[in-house]
């Protein structure tokens, strides 16, 4: 159905790395060959995508002369503009070379975090080229395996020092860069800083021009630890911190598998994509995922195209979910406020305290009482099986 194949307007962004993958992994070579960025860009503005996202690396190769990088550069804009593809967020590789194999920002020789500052800084020169107003900051090597290695606090003290000194470049040159920072457990370093949304927010209030800083939660780094991702990003969006976001699919316990959106815990990612649609987030929907290591060139565009296609579905199930009389029927009765008391404890003043102080509560009523999410949940279950 019509109302199912992605528009522009519906905002959705893959990375150049994520349907670029070639599928190497641990214990085995790539299995699919290399798309340039100029046929990435054309497939999935066909597709129907708003935009491209890429890391400094995945376009200009980490040894290209200054002539090389020009004309790489030139001929991506030009398929830009061909296309009408956008990028909306740009990032830096600082995970691959072995120089930061020791970590980036958070690296004990402090040579190597100034390179890792520099070449962010050449790399928020190209985002601000092609137009990128978000830059992200996934600190995949920023960890140890032995903490025997550095303290905690000089890691994450190294991180603030960069972070501030990106944010004086990026005033200076007026790119007004909204910055994003994605936490992550763990992989590629044993243990890595700042590994949830919640770290990430606290150390965020730390920084000196913090109101430049949010984050970019990604749905397999909270669900491969075991928590609740639609949560994070409740609380993201509560401190008006949600910059970006990382869709894809993926297992508890696991290593990051970044499946396709929507290939694992479909309920989860109803819940997700409900949050997003309601809380009225305005940012791209990226997805950060490839394709299955089976598949071929095929494959990969029907990855990308499953992504966008469950987004919508589910966006569907959410719009259902709103008039679906029964389910709100359940959510009136839990929400109602007969007595005034949520109105009470919104207002801290002298008057209430002491209306609170006064009030008498029966605890075996509120303790009895049954709140139907049996029900509630068999109901969003069987919406989301097309039963209703
Ligand atoms: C890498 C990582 C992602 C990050 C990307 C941005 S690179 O693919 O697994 O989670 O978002 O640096
Ligand atoms: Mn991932
Ligand atoms: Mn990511």
């Amino acid at each position: 159905m019509s109302q199912y194949v992605p528009k522009k307007t519906d905002r959705f962004t893959f990375g150049l790395w994520t349907v670029g993958n070639i599928g190497r992994d641990p214990f085995g070579t790539a299995v699919r060959s290399s798309l340039s960025a100029v046929s990435i860009v054309r497939k999935l503005s066909e597709l129907g995508a708003y935009g491209v996202n890429l890391h400094d690396n995945d376009l200009v190769p980490i040894d290209a002369a200054p002539a090389e990088r020009d004309s790489i550069v030139s001929e991506f804009k030009k398929a830009l503009a061909d296309y009408d593809m956008k990028v909306p967020m740009a990032t830096t590789n600082l995970f691959y070379d072995p120089a930061f194999k020791e970590g980036a920002f958070t690296a004990n020789d402090p040579k190597v975090r100034a390179y890792a500052v520099q070449k962010t800084m050449r790399a928020m020169d190209l985002g601000a080229e092609l137009g990128a107003k978000v830059y992200v900051f996934w600190g995949g090597r920023e960890g140890t395996e032995t903490d025997a290695c550095k303290d905690p606090r000089d890691g994450i003290k190294r991180y603030r020092e960069c972070l501030n000194f990106l944010a004086a470049y990026d005033e200076e040159q007026g790119y007004n860069y909204r910055f994003a920072i994605e936490p992550k457990p763990n992989e590629p370093r044993g243990d890595i800083y700042l590994p949830t949304v919640g770290a990430a927010l606290g150390f965020i209030s730390t920084l000196d021009k913090s109101d430049k800083f949010g984050v970019n939660p990604e749905y397999a780094h909270d669900t491969m630890a075991g928590l609740n991702f639609v949560h994070a990003v409740g609380q993201a969006l509560d401190a008006g911190k949600l910059f970006h976001i990382d869709l894809n699919g993926q297992k508890p316990g696991r290593y990051d598998q970044d499946y396709r959106f929507g290939a694992e815990d479909i309920k989860a990612n109803f819940f997700l994509v409900k949050l997003l649609e309601e809380s009225g987030y305005q940012g791209s929907l990226h997805f950060d995922a490839h394709a299955y290591r089976t598949e071929d060139e095929e494959g990969v565009w029907d990855f990308a195209r499953g992504c966008m296609r469950t987004y919508l579905l589910l966006k569907e199930k959410a719009h259902q979910f709103q008039q679906d009389a029964e389910i709100q029927a359940i959510l009136q009765d839990v929400h109602s406020d007969a007595e005034g008391y949520a109105q009470l404890l919104a207002a801290p003043t002298a008057e209430n305290r002491s209306k609170l102080n006064a009030t008498q509560f029966n605890r075996e009523i509120l303790g009895s009482r049954g709140y139907r999410y049996e029900r509630l949940d068999q109901l969003t279950t069987e919406l989301l099986l097309g039963m209703r």
